[in-house]
């Protein structure tokens, strides 16, 4: 039923993955995240350069970056408390598409406004790359950028939309990644505009 595109060996776009209807309440669950764990402004290590994205985590474990370094823990970095739970809806995204792996352990939502942006790199934070990592995509189109598992290997770029799903294990895992851009005004999911990008990862 769902479409399934082989991007690059161990890379699966699922474009519209999440209907209207779906969209909305995977929406509404993240809305219900972000009032118990706060979007925070991340640093980046050593320079304490912010990033233009905002985050937040939910799941037993979450993922910050200060100046201390990129790391995952289990408290909210501003409020001290634990992460809230990863909602249903989006648990069920994960045992649809990956059905044979163990469950997630963080879920990072990212916020992008308009001018936000992120930079290649890799995932490498988590113990365990044998997991496929899970993105979900709402609101505004996104120019994604993937590489390949060494930064100067060429790229290629893909538009995402709201509601589209996209897993990247095997040789994907390690693979350089990144956002150029998101397009203001595409999608009417979110009234503030903008995009969120949830992203849910095995970490041991
Ligand atoms: C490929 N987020 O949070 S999602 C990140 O749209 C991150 O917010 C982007 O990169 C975003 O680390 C990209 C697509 C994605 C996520 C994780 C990956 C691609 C990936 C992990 C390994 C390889
Ligand atoms: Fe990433």
């Amino acid at each position: 039923m769902t479409k399934k595109l082989e991007a690059a060996p161990g890379a699966a776009l699922y474009p519209a993955l999440l209907d209207a209807d779906a969209q909305r309440q995977v929406l509404a669950a993240v809305r219900a995240v972000i009032s118990e764990a706060p979007l925070f402004a991340p640093v980046m290590p050593r320079t304490g350069a912010p990033f233009s994205v905002r985050m937040t985590n939910c799941g037993a474990l979450g993922w910050v970056s200060d100046r201390e370094g990129y790391r995952y823990q289990q408290n909210h970095p501003e409020t001290g408390r634990r992460w809230p739970p990863i909602p249903p809806e989006i648990l069920r995204v994960w045992a649809d598409l990956l059905p044979d792996a163990p469950p997630p352990e963080a879920c990072l939502v990212n916020y992008y406004s308009g001018e936000a942006k992120m930079g290649l790199h890799q995932d490498r934070d988590e113990q365990n790359t044998g997991v496929a990592v899970l993105s979900l995509s709402l609101g505004d189109d996104a120019r994604f950028r993937l590489g390949g598992t060494t930064r100067g290997s060429p790229t290629q770029a893909f538009r995402l939309r709201s509601g589209d799903g996209f897993a990247f294990g095997g040789p994907s895992r390690l693979a350089f990644h990144g956002v150029d851009k998101v397009y203001p005004g595409t999608s009417t999911l979110l009234a503030e505009g903008g995009r969120f990008n949830l992203t849910l990862r095995r970490v041991r």
